[in-house]
C-alpha cells in the first residue's frame, strides 16, 4: 500500500539546474576547459565534488590541482549558485508540482526529500515549502552518491516506511538507477530513452497526476 513520496530537488520540484550549469560552466571557462553541451549536461544530479572532479577529466587536468584548490573552486562555484537561489520565489515551482503536493497531503502520504544538493533546505524555504516534508536527506551523511540507493534507502528511513510503500520521483539517470537499486517504484520525469529503467515516465512534471501513478503502482 502506497504510505509516501519522495522527491529529487533539482529537476524535479524546481530548476535549479539552469544556475547549477551556468555556475560550473564560469568556473570551467576560468580554468581553461570548455564544455560541451553533453559534457554539461552530465553533470545534473552528480554532487559538488563529482561535478568538479567530472570538469577537470574532461579537461584533461585531473592531477593539476590539490585538494585544498579543489575545495576553493567548489566555494567559488556555491557562492555564484547561491547568489540565484537568493533571487528565487514560489513562482519557481515547476507546473504540476503544487496540486501533486497538495493531493498527496489530503491523501496522508508522508513525504521526504533525496536531493544531491547541500543547498536543499535553502532552496525549499526560498520556494516556501519546506514545511511540506516530514523529512530531507542530509547529503553530507552519504558515503556514495546516486546511482547508490543509499539516498533514496535514507528517505525511506526517515519516513519510517518499507521499499513497496514509496513512490520516488527523479529526472536524472543516475537518480533513477538509484531508486530501482533501492528496490522502490520510480517516477521517471524527462527522456523515454534515458530514463527507460523507470517504471512510470512523464516527459515533464505538467504530466505528473498522482491518481495514474498510483494506478501504475498497484498494478
Ligand atoms: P550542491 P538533485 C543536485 O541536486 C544537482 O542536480 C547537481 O547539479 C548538484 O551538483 C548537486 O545537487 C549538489 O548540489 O552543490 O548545492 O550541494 O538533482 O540531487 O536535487
Ligand atoms: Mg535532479
Amino acid at each position: 500500500m502506497l504510505k509516501g513520496l519522495i522527491f529529487d530537488l533539482d529537476g524535479v520540484l524546481t530548476n535549479s539546474a539552469r544556475f547549477h550549469l551556468g555556475a560550473w560552466n564560469d568556473l570551467a571557462k576560468e580554468l581553461g576547459i570548455n564544455l560541451t553541451p553533453d559534457q554539461l549536461d552530465s553533470l545534473r544530479g552528480i554532487s559538488r565534488m563529482d561535478s568538479l572532479n567530472l570538469i577537470l577529466k574532461y579537461g584533461n587536468q585531473e592531477d593539476k590541482y590539490s585538494e585544498e584548490q579543489k575545495e576553493e573552486f567548489a566555494a567559488k562555484k556555491n557562492e555564484k549558485f547561491v547568489e540565484q537561489v537568493g533571487k528565487m520565489t514560489p513562482d519557481d515551482i515547476l507546473p504540476g508540482i503544487t496540486k501533486l503536493l497538495a493531493d498527496a497531503k489530503s491523501q496522508n502520504l508522508k513525504m521526504a526529500i533525496a536531493s544531491a544538493s547541500k543547498n536543499a533546505p535553502k532552496i525549499l524555504t526560498r520556494l516556501n515549502i519546506m514545511d511540506e516534508f516530514d523529512g530531507i536527506v542530509d547529503p553530507a551523511t552519504l558515503h556514495r552518491g546516486k546511482p547508490d540507493p543509499e539516498i533514496y534507502e535514507k528517505a525511506q528511513e526517515l519516513l519510517g516506511l518499507e521499499s513497496n510503500e514509496v513512490i520516488s520521483f527523479e529526472d536524472a539517470q543516475a537518480g533513477v538507477e538509484a531508486i530501482k537499486a533501492a528496490g522502490q517504484f520510480a517516477v521517471g520525469i524527462g527522456s523515454k530513452q534515458l530514463l527507460a529503467q523507470a517504471d512510470y515516465i512523464v516527459p515533464d512534471t505538467s504530466k505528473l497526476n498522482l491518481k495514474e501513478i498510483e494506478t501504475a503502482f498497484n498494478k
